[in-house]
């Protein structure tokens, strides 16, 4: 059995202006593609050939021989995630189980919000940020990468490509204005929150 890249769900130029129809062809069709090109090319005779994608990243992570199918299978998972986190007129309001643990968990939304982008604008080179649970608690955490939440055991909700292939085509260097404008105009919040507990 081989992974497939799949469709986005919302046409490809529904984000615009926030995330052009040039960035979604190129991250999209392109980028994506090539990791799962890549990671069913490299399961071939591998042992971890048949495991789920889950299976797939935390073992290869834990193994530097497997570093190549890490790298792919980290952003194939990252990419699955990344896409379904976002719909067209995104951002507003936080549905009330979500924004009651944001709430609890960093202080208000808008501390949670200055944590998540400070960390993607931290993330020195590629990478990402991350909302995730851990021991029931929300927590914001930055990856190198094609790194993520799983390896250290926590569960992502939220993340977003700050890798420059995310936004240099519509923001060029201007990364804080991506984040900012992933945060207030793209995120599905209510995808983000059933994916809770
Ligand atoms: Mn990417």
């Amino acid at each position: 059995m081989s992974f497939e890249l799949p469709s986005l769900p919302y046409a490809n130029d529904a984000l615009a202006p926030y995330m052009s129809a040039e960035t979604l062809d190129f991250h999209h069709g392109k980028h994506h593609q090539t990791y799962v090109t890549n990671l069913n090319n490299l399961l071939k005779d591998n042992e971890l050939q048949g495991a789920s994608l889950e299976e797939i990243v935390v073992k290869s992570s834990k193994d530097t021989s497997m570093a190549g199918i890490f790298n792919n299978a980290g952003q194939h998972w990252n990419h699955i995630l990344f896409w379904q986190c976002m719909k067209p007129n995104g951002g507003g309001s936080i549905p009330s189980e979500l924004e009651a643990r944001l709430n609890s968990d960093f202080g208000s939304v808008d501390q949670f919000k200055e944590a998540f982008i400070q960390a993607g604008t931290t993330q020195f080179g590629s990478g990402w940020c991350w909302l995730s649970v851990s021991n029931g608690k929300l927590v914001v955490t930055k990856t190198a990468n094609a790194a993520n939440p799983l390896i250290e055991n926590m569960k992502p909700i939220l993340g977003c490509d700050v890798w420059e292939h995310s936004y240099y085509i519509d923001y060029k260097n201007r990364r804080p204005e991506y984040l900012n404008n992933f945060v207030e105009k793209l995120i599905n919040w209510e995808y983000v929150e059933s994916l809770l507990d």
